[in-house]
């Protein structure tokens, strides 16, 4: 089971930020592929429903320092 979702991301002002939240996602389980874009403030990630939802992937990102602004 895969589903994908954008989540709009707040806070990130370089590409290491990116990279921190992209790490996070990617060594989360249930998530298949993560791609965080600095100049969008966008992470594009594949998951897996079954495994963890929505909410739990904002909380991720949330851990991390930066925010979650939206969902698309
Ligand atoms: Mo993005 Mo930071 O710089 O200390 S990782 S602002």
């Amino acid at each position: 089971e895969q589903e994908k979702t954008i989540l709009k991301i707040g806070g990130m002002t370089c590409a290491s930020c990116a990279a921190t939240v992209e790490k996070a996602l990617k060594r989360t389980s249930g998530v298949k592929e993560v791609s965080v874009n600095i100049a969008s403030e966008k992470g594009t990630i594949k998951y897996d429903p079954s495994k963890l939802s929505i909410e739990e992937l904002k909380e991720v990102v949330h851990k991390t320092g930066y925010e979650v602004l939206g969902i698309e």
